[in-house]
């Protein structure tokens, strides 16, 4: 433990003093890269890689103007609004080992600010299309930095991330209660339900309790309103979606290839990882699903811990993280590199619904309808090929004996976050710029005894990462390997590039 602080730190500053010689002039690292210290990947005029500073003062436009909306149609008398959006705080496994600090995302997508113990305030007053944009940071703190890397501070904020003012983190209480006394009446926007970050929770509700509940008309979360807009994704967000799953779909198809009876869910748990990271992913997007033989029935399976044997099928859901955006695809294959003819007419059946599924979305359907067909679509394929009685013909219980076969929705938003936007309701129908999962699934029970013994126990499920487009859909992940064809030549090659 004390090995492994000594050689963070020390690694720090060599960073720091690699970093330090490419910089000129008064430009020093500020908490998060720039193109000034990372042109290796971003451009000027970027906030984040392949985002520009603009694309930020956009976004915060746009939410003021929909709260605006939003008062004027539920809230009338309000006349001025204050946002709190806090950063997510840095978690920890145990004393002083922390995990990947992951950004709240809703406050990543307003600010580009990649720094914890930070809060987002904006001011906006109902009548007016001015809005202030308040940023509370970290101080900068020589012996912090030395030990945990640079921080952007006070001074550096506003330009940085283009805002209006920022103020040390610890005069947030001072700063609300002081909005208080000179705009009384105002209506305050903070998520109470779901609190981000404890202490900034803390300072929030005595704020409430103390001084707001005379002046405060209400209080809402913002977080719908935040949902509303990131479910559309920009041109430039498309480009980074876009290289997301191109990373994991590669990632994927290597692992395919790399794997044999005997291997280990472990061993590729670690190869689709490592083959991500060395795309240019910062890390997956989520705990991977590794799941060999009847394991795949298991839904959120991520142990990852056992062997697969010659015969069975490998389930894999997995994706990537590309500078904040997210890629979520599932993949199931034959450890052998060979399905059987029974996997493969099962296989056969769900492909086919899923391809049709995702070319019903060029309909723009909503996600809960999607899910409508591919009940209606699986409990057809599953009669043909004999898991469901031929006896059945109604489209009622055709449905629900398809929803025995899969249990879970087939689409959900993607985005920032692999659940993306989970404020935005799945009834309503996809429009441009939205990208969604098509994930359908079989899985049978290993005691339903009204299939073939070979079947019994099968899970297999198979998800492509979709944009909505103008014109129609473009599924982002099409160039991950699904056909049986597909799927059997990557071990074709693998065994052909042996012999060579
Ligand atoms: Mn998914």
């Amino acid at each position: 433990m004390f090995f492994l602080v000594h050689v963070k730190s020390c690694s720090t500053k060599a960073t720091v003093q690699q970093d330090m010689g490419r910089l000129s002039g008064d430009q020093r690292l500020l908490g998060q890269p720039t193109p000034a210290s990372h042109p290796h990947i971003m451009k000027n005029g970027e906030l984040m890689p392949g985002i520009s500073i603009s694309e930020f003062h956009n976004r915060r436009s746009f939410f003021a103007s929909s709260l605006r909306h939003q008062a004027s149609q539920h809230f009338k008398d309000a006349e001025n609004h204050l946002v709190v959006i806090p950063a997510a705080p840095q978690a920890y496994m145990s004393q002083k080992v922390p995990y990947v600090y992951r950004q709240n995302s809703d406050f990543l997508y307003l600010t580009g600010c990649l720094e914890t113990e930070s809060v987002l305030v904006m001011i906006i007053p109902q009548n007016s299309s001015d809005h202030r944009t308040i940023m509370f940071v970290r101080e900068r703190n020589a012996h912090s930095e030395l030990w945990d890397g640079p921080r952007t501070g006070v001074h550096e904020a506003p330009k940085l991330f283009d805002i209006d003012e920022a103020f040390p983190v610890e005069h947030l209480n001072q700063y609300l209660a002081a909005h208080a006394k000179t705009t009384p009446g105002f209506m305050l926007w903070y998520d109470f339900r779901q609190p981000i970050d404890l202490k900034v929770h803390q300072i929030l509700s005595s704020f409430v309790s103390d001084v707001a509940q005379s002046v405060a008309k209400m209080w809402m979360s913002p977080r719908k309103l935040v949902h509303e807009l990131r479910v559309i994704k920009s041109p430039a967000e498309q480009v980074l979606m876009r290289k997301s799953c191109q990373i994991a779909s590669k990632a994927i198809e290597t692992t395919i290839a790399s794997s044999h009876p005997g291997i280990s869910e472990h061993e590729l748990f670690a190869t689709v990882d490592y083959h991500s990271r060395m795309n240019g992913a910062e890390y997956l997007a989520y705990l991977p699903v590794v799941a060999g033989g009847e394991r795949a029935n298991i839904i959120h399976y991520i142990n990852n811990s056992q062997i697969i044997n010659d015969g069975e099928l490998v389930l894999m859901d997995a994706g990537c993280e590309y500078h904040s955006y997210s890629s979520d695809i599932t993949r199931t294959w034959p450890v052998s590199g060979k399905f059987s003819p029974k996997q493969r007419e099962v296989y056969e059946a769900l492909l086919s619904v899923q391809v049709e599924l995702i070319s019903l979305l060029s309909k723009h359907p909503s996600l809960d309808s999607l899910f409508s067909s591919m009940c209606q679509l699986l409990a057809v394929r599953l009669r043909e090929i004999g898991l469901i009685s031929s006896k059945i013909t109604s489209k009622q219980d055709l449905s629900q004996a398809a929803y025995a076969f899969c249990p879970h929705h087939v689409s959900h938003y993607l985005g920032m976050d692999v659940h993306d936007t989970e404020l935005v309701e799945r009834k309503i129908p996809v429009t441009p710029g939205m990208v969604v999962t098509v994930e359908p699934g079989i899985y049978i029970k290993k005691d339903n005894m009204n299939v073939d013994p070979e079947l019994r126990g099968m899970g297999m499920r198979i998800e492509d990462d979709v944009l909505i487009t103008e014109s129609g859909v473009e599924n982002m992940t099409a160039m991950c390997a699904k056909y049986p064809d597909q799927i059997e030549n990557l071990f074709k090659q693998r065994l052909s590039r042996k012999l060579v």
